[in-house]
């Protein structure tokens, strides 16, 4: 499920060692393509990734821009979300800004890192390059099918959950268990939104 593992031969590493150094709590969270979504932190979403050598000394100083939130359904380039500062002295940094996604991804994010011009997937075990870190938010988004803009496509896959009167938890924009007009009005205030 996960596209950029691979096992590692030889010294060479594909992946990079890493953890949730602290406590996560589960959660799901609304994205736009225009990143304009709540952030995580307003939603008591924000998470520490913690990114250490293979032999589990931490690595510091790692720029934001060189660590990112990925998905499988990769849109608007990519990037999700970087961290608010680069790594410190215990290889640590957060995460608490708003995401720049589509889709319902239920295989959830993965953490990538940027090191020596390789792009390296955040795994606990980097003998094997699994599995890999698990990112304990879920996204939802308006822009259900998930290439990039949330149109009259997108409206259409939401009325039809909408209006079917089951429910669905990709159009359950607040996360209360139910699609509802409060649903609605949430892909109303998204609709016509492209990646920013
Ligand atoms: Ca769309
Ligand atoms: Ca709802």
């Amino acid at each position: 499920m996960i596209g950029p593992v691979s096992i590692a031969s030889g010294q060479e590493l594909v992946c990079q060692r890493g953890d949730l150094p602290s406590g996560v709590v589960e959660g799901v969270i609304l994205a736009c393509p225009r990143q304009d979504g709540p952030s995580l932190i307003d939603e008591g979403l924000e998470f520490k990734v913690r990114i250490l050598r293979p032999n589990g000394t931490p690595i510091s100083g790692i720029p934001a821009t060189d660590i990112w939130l990925r998905s499988n359904e990769s849109i608007c380039g990519g990037r999700i979300l970087i961290p608010n500062g680069p790594t410190d002295q215990y290889g640590i940094t957060s995460f608490v800004g708003s995401l720049r996604a589509g889709g319902c991804e239920e295989s959830q994010m993965y953490i990538m890192v940027r090191r020596n011009g390789r792009d390296l997937i955040l795994v606990e075990n980097p003998a094997t390059c699994t599995p890999p870190v698990r990112v304990p938010v879920r996204v939802v988004s308006p822009d259900i099918d998930a290439d990039g803009d949330v149109d009259s496509v997108d409206r259409e896959k939401f009325d039809d959950i909408y209006y079917s009167g089951s429910y669905h938890e990709c159009a359950d924009y607040n996360g209360d268990g139910s699609v509802d007009n409060e649903d609605l009005l949430i892909f109303e205030q998204h609709m016509g939104h492209v990646c920013s």
